[in-house]
């Protein structure tokens, strides 16, 4: 606890800095800046730094993955074999994207998530020399997907363009699971510290331990110690935020706690989902968190035809098969 306590403290040393970079911007996309919630007193960056850098115009304000077509760039799904998931970006001229930034390693950061929140993947396609991204498919079984595609353009901003993509079958659609603050996965335990506020900067530590000992020799996944998914309830806005600090900069260290700041858009149910790397495998913990007031839980829908409408068999009459 002692140890943990301790990276706290370091962690919350870092956030100012962090703040201003590269977490909020990413984590809820081009921000207008709400003065009375930013915690660094360095804004000067602000100031000198348009807000997503392109066109404000009205999608400026919104969380990533929203959009399947964003600032002139849109996204694709390809035909693809059995077994495999393609897609195109086509950009401002219409024709496939061919030229990417690195960023985090990797040129497309690929990350699927079923519409009720489960079967989370992040995976990581191959760009054919015609622009078509193609990937073992990471599409878990039936039911209607988003699959966002999270890169930059050669050139360009950073981007998250989300697109559904169905998969027949039935689908046994799960509750998400209530909130926790701990939860377990490949034999690890993963506590999450912090609460994220709408609007504002907060910061979230999780702490990674197995079989009672706290796991203190972390492995860089792609070029840091863990990368954090939100994933917003009822929409699947998509925010994804990086730790500051990493492997090789001398002064993070390798867990047990990774330090996030993030924010969310509003206040609602999110699934956070940390990709982390150790004994050589890559693990995702999952934990479901509110953020502010959440709204009370509808009692009677007045709306009770509708999910028969979206359950896609008719009339209640036809029974289910
Ligand atoms: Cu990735």
């Amino acid at each position: 606890m002692n140890t943990a306590t301790k990276l706290s403290g370091f962690a919350l040393g870092l956030a100012a800095v962090f703040g201003t970079a590269y977490g909020v911007g990413h984590l809820a996309g081009p921000v207008t800046p709400a003065a009375d919630t930013r915690h660094d007193p360095a804004g000067a960056a602000h100031d000198s730094d348009p807000p997503g850098g392109g066109p404000a115009g009205a999608t400026a304000h919104l969380p990533g993955g929203l959009l399947v077509s964003d600032r002139g760039y849109t996204m694709q799904p390809v035909d693809a074999p059995t077994g495999q998931f393609a897609f195109r970006i086509a950009g401002p001229d219409g024709t496939p994207v061919t030229s990417y930034e690195v960023a985090h390693d990797k040129r497309m950061h690929l990350i699927v998530a079923r519409r009720d929140l489960s079967g989370f993947r992040h995976v990581h396609p191959e760009l054919s020399a015609d622009g078509t991204w193609r990937v073992a498919s990471p599409l878990g079984g039936p039911g209607v997907w988003r699959a966002f595609a999270d890169f930059t353009p050669s050139g360009g901003d950073p981007l998250t363009l989300g697109v559904d993509v169905a998969v027949p079958g039935q689908l046994q659609p799960r509750p998400l699971p209530a909130p926790a603050t701990s939860t377990t996965v490949d034999g690890y335990t993963v506590t999450l510290a912090g609460t994220p506020q709408p609007g504002r900067t907060s910061q979230l530590t999780l702490t990674v331990s197995r079989d009672g000992q706290l796991v203190t020799d972390l492995e860089p996944y792609l070029g840091a110690y863990g990368h954090l998914v939100a994933l917003r309830q009822g929409d699947l806005a998509y925010l994804h935020v990086h730790p500051e600090g990493g492997p090789g900069d001398g002064r993070t260290p390798a867990g047990p706690a990774v330090t996030f700041s993030a924010e969310v858009p509003s206040a609602g149910s999110y699934r956070l989902y940390l990709d982390f790397r150790h004994g050589g495998a890559v693990h995702t913990a999952e934990f479901t968190v509110l953020a502010g007031d959440v709204p009370p839980a509808p009692t009677t829908n007045p709306a009770a035809p509708a999910p028969t409408a979206d359950a896609g068999h008719g009339a209640p009459g036809h029974g289910h098969n």
